[in-house]
């Protein structure tokens, strides 16, 4: 009956719905489409953009900040560069309003389309990160930030950057530590602050207060934190850490959000590698109330809801075999790339990379271009040849979480064959976990994980089978045990030890393949 089809409709969701690290999301509409940008510090190019229609399937349609005026990250540690981003659309343009802390501080970019091209960026002398900009019935533009004590807002020229002021805080939350993340939204004659507390780990929230003027005071909600697992209901989920949050009103007047989280995988205490993630939810907001986000302020993998119409892409193929003209948008360097250093038209079909000065060990720009792990369960095989007769030059797959833990499976030069090895960098801890010699020509090499391990295999393309090299505890790349604010990335890389050699990797195909969607 009636019901049924219903049902059928609106099957629900799983979250997250951008998978892999994808943090701080911000989102807006324009008609049924939605756009929401996440942060991606280190990382070239900045910004990745997406697009939806049901707030349920998203696929990227570039990124913000693509051209190495708009982002220098020459100075960018892992975790520096971009922070949270806003993306908001008024009178026509889009805006995304963002934090470069390793260089320039607060700026914001304009474009007519979403995918670009974005202007260069305007920027915004206020010291601080999580900017937002809010429009104004009088006309009047305020911009919107973190402050030690609580959350600033600042009237601004729009069409300049220029700072009108004064400088007002605003409101500092219900106490918990690190106010920020704030957006302001106008409904029914308040204006309502919302922003993420209690940091960005496991005792993160989100809170919401309002007030008759922009600038204050601001009264609590009295539900606060609207959402937070960092109590009874939320303790034993998987998803941890949810907070830091945006609304947006669907056209047919439902409100959701859109937050961060992360699954944590147990064993012995809670750690995650995948990063933070973009998290949906549905908002009650009634005329003049409150708004409960997912009744009880808690979410699920499987939230069974009614959602919009949904309206899947196709998923992006697995393999890609570098015949086309530009890389995928799913790929990105670290810090501003060394143009010289690669090519797609060298050998048609072919990746080519060659080495830097850097290695992966350093906050430099190695030879690398990565994509995000977005299972726990997944496969990554790729085929390449190193060309070589320096034994510096190494050239292979890594795990890459940050400079000082990654795990790289690469084949380098061995008497007058080569020879495959499994390198451990954690921290100050570094050693060749596995090896196995080879001849020449192309490798090729395979990760398989699931939440607790990656296994490392590598085969000479003319063998049938491959031979195990080795298998490593994904915890060591966790966040708990590395720190920072992404999460780990599959990477083709090449380098030589820090030395200037003449050696060439061409990488002929890579595949991805996220294995379960369950966890
Ligand atoms: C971001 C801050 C935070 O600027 O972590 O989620 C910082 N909390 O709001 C980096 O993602």
């Amino acid at each position: 009956g009636l019901t049924q089809a219903v049902a059928l409709a609106q099957p629900g969701f799983k979250n997250p719905v951008i998978r892999g690290f994808n943090p701080d999301p911000s989102i807006c509409r324009v008609g049924d489409d939605f756009y929401l940008v996440t942060s991606s510090f280190e990382y070239f190019p900045g910004l990745p953009i997406y697009h939806s229609r049901d707030l349920v399937h998203w696929e990227q349609i570039g990124h913000c900040l693509t051209r190495d005026e708009q982002l220098p990250l020459q100075n960018a540690p892992a975790s520096g560069g971009l922070f949270a981003p806003s993306i908001r659309y008024h009178d026509g343009l889009f805006y995304v309003v963002c934090t470069n802390v390793s260089g320039g501080g607060n700026f914001y970019c304009t474009a007519k389309d979403p995918t670009g091209p974005w202007s260069d960026p305007i920027w915004v002398d206020i010291k601080s990160i999580d900017p937002d900009i809010f429009w104004d019935d009088d006309g009047k533009t305020y911009f919107v930030t973190q402050g030690d004590q609580g959350i600033r807002v600042t009237e601004i020229d729009i069409r300049t950057g220029k700072v009108i002021g004064p400088e007002s805080l605003v409101w500092g939350g219900i106490g918990g530590r690190f106010p920020e993340a704030p957006h302001i939204y106008k409904k029914d004659g308040f204006y309502y602050l919302l922003l993420g507390e209690g940091g960005t780990e496991y005792m993160h929230s989100a809170t919401i207060g309002r007030s008759k003027h922009v600038l204050g005071p601001y009264e609590s909600c009295p539900l606060n934190p609207i959402l937070t697992h960092a109590n009874r209901i939320g303790q034993g989920n998987t998803i941890q850490g949810v907070g830091h949050a945006d609304f947006v009103q669907a056209a047919d007047g439902s409100w959701w959000a859109v937050f961060l989280g992360f699954r944590v995988t147990q064993q012995y205490a809670y750690y995650h590698v995948l990063g933070r993630e973009t998290f949906l939810a549905p908002v009650d907001w009634p005329t003049g109330g409150w708004p409960q986000v997912n009744g009880n302020g808690t979410v699920d993998l499987q939230m069974n809801i009614p959602t919009l119409p949904q309206q899947p892409f196709l998923e992006p193929p697995a393999r890609t075999d570098f015949d086309e003209e530009h890389l995928g948008v799913e790929w990105q360097y670290l810090r501003n790339p060394i143009r010289e250093n690669y090519s797609l038209s060298e050998r048609k079909g072919m990746w080519r990379m060659s080495p830097s000065m850097f290695t992966l060990d350093d906050v430099g720009a190695v030879s690398l271009i990565a994509r995000r792990q977005t299972e726990h369960d997944f496969l990554a095989e790729t085929a390449l040849e190193l060309e070589s007769t320096d034994v510096h030059a190494e050239a292979g797959m890594t795990l890459l979480q940050n400079n000082t833990h990654h795990y790289d499976l690469f084949v380098k030069r061995h008497g007058t064959g080569f020879v495959v090895q499994l390198r451990v960098k954690v921290g100050s801890l570094s050693y060749i976990a596995g090896e196995k010699e080879i001849g020449k020509g192309q490798v090729v090499l395979k990760i398989v994980g699931n939440s607790r391990q990656y296994t490392f295999f590598a085969k000479e393309s003319a063998e049938k089978a491959y031979v195990q090299i080795g298998t490593l505890d994904t915890r060591y790349l966790s966040t708990e045990v590395a720190g920072g604010f992404t999460g780990v990335m599959i990477g083709l890389y090449t380098s030589a030890a820090g030395q200037q050699v003449d050696a060439k990797a061409y990488v002929d195909w890579f595949e991805y393949q996220p294995l379960s969607q369950s966890y």
